[in-house]
C-alpha cells in the first residue's frame, strides 16, 4: 500500500482570485505538499482540477497515465484558495479550503463523497499563499502560510484544530509561487519558491526552520502552475507545471536533480486549480 510507511502526506495548496481566476500567470501562487520519506511501492496519486465553472474533478493517476476523470463536488469556485492533505488522519486525504470570507473549512473526504464541512479557523484570507505537510515532525499535517507582509507562518496541526502560530520565516513576499514535499530525500517536508526572476529556489526543512537555500532550476517564470506530488512512485517529491498552453510537464525529482521533462497530457488551461493528492 502507498501509505505505508509515508511519513509526510501530500499537500497541496492553490492559490487564486476570489473569483476563482488566476491572480496572474506571473503571481499565481500554487502550493503542494508531496509525499516525503519511504519508498513508494507504486504510482497512486491523484490530480484535482477545478474547472472554470467551479467544479472539483479528479484525475487518477498510474503508471499508465490518467485514469477516468470522476466528479467530487461542485460549488467550489469561491474558494481563495485550497490544500489537500489527510487532515482528519483516516488514510485518505481532505481538502482544506479558504471560503471568500476567509475562514479555513475542512472538507473531510471519503470513498463515498465529501462529509459535512468544519470550520477549523478563520481571518486566513489576507494569507498570500498556503501549504500544508508535516512541517512539525509528529505525523500531523499542518500548514504554512505567508501573510501580506511576507512572513511564513506555521500552524502546528493539533487534535482541536491549530496549536500557537509561530513564525518561521521573512521575505517571502516576493516568490510568485510556494511547493512542499520533500526534495532532498530525508524524510522532511522542504519548501521550494519561485522567485519573480523564475529560479526555483529549495529551502530545506531543519529542526530550527529552514536550512541555506539552493538554486535548483531556472526559467520556470512562464509556468502557469506548480504542483508537487510524486507521479514516479519513486517516493521523492516530483513537480508537475502547467505551460502557457495547457499542457502538464512532468519534471521527476530526486534529491539534488532533476530528470527528463515529459508532456503528461493538454488541455489543463482553464483549470483555475491544481492539487495533488489521494483520493481514489
Ligand atoms: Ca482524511
Ligand atoms: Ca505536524
Ligand atoms: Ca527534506
Amino acid at each position: 500500500m502507498y501509505r505505508a510507511g509515508w511519513r509526510g502526506i501530500p499537500l497541496v495548496l492553490l492559490r487564486f482570485a476570489a473569483a476563482g481566476v488566476l491572480l496572474s500567470s506571473a503571481l499565481s501562487v500554487w502550493l503542494v505538499v508531496a509525499p516525503s520519506g519511504a519508498q513508494a511501492a507504486t504510482i497512486d496519486i491523484d490530480l484535482v482540477a477545478r474547472t472554470a465553472s467551479g467544479d472539483l474533478i479528479d484525475h487518477p493517476y498510474t503508471s499508465t497515465g490518467f485514469g477516468t476523470a470522476i466528479k467530487m463536488g461542485h460549488g467550489w469556485g469561491g474558494m481563495t484558495a485550497l490544500l489537500a492533505g489527510d487532515f482528519n488522519g483516516d488514510g485518505i486525504d481532505d481538502i482544506v479550503a479558504c471560503n471568500a470570507t476567509g475562514n479555513l473549512m475542512l472538507y473531510p473526504y471519503t470513498s463515498s463523497g465529501f462529509g459535512t464541512a468544519v470550520k477549523i479557523g478563520s481571518g486566513w484570507g489576507s494569507m498570500t499563499a498556503m501549504v500544508a505537510g508535516d512541517f512539525t515532525g509528529d505525523g500531523k499535517v499542518d500548514i504554512v502560510a505567508r501573510s501580506a507582509a511576507g512572513y511564513l507562518i506555521l500552524y502546528p496541526h493539533t487534535p482541536a484544530g491549530f496549536g500557537t502560530p509561530r513564525r518561521i520565516g521573512n521575505g517571502w513576499g516576493g516568490m510568485t509561487a510556494l511547493i512542499a514535499g520533500d526534495f532532498t530525500g530525508d524524510g522532511k517536508v522542504d519548501i521550494v519558491a519561485r522567485t519573480a526572476a523564475g529560479f526555483l529556489m529549495l529551502y530545506p526543512h531543519t529542526p530550527a526552520g529552514f536550512g541555506t537555500p539552493v538554486k535548483i532550476g531556472n526559467g520556470w517564470a512562464p509556468m502557469t502552475a506548480l504542483v508537487a506530488g510524486d507521479f514516479t512512485g519513486d517516493g521523492n517529491a516530483d513537480i508537475l507545471a502547467r505551460t502557457s498552453t495547457g499542457d502538464l510537464i512532468l519534471y521527476p525529482h530526486v534529491p539534488k536533480k532533476f530528470g527528463t521533462p515529459r508532456k503528461l497530457t493538454t488541455g489543463y488551461g482553464t483549470m483555475t486549480a491544481l492539487l495533488a493528492g489521494h483520493f481514489s
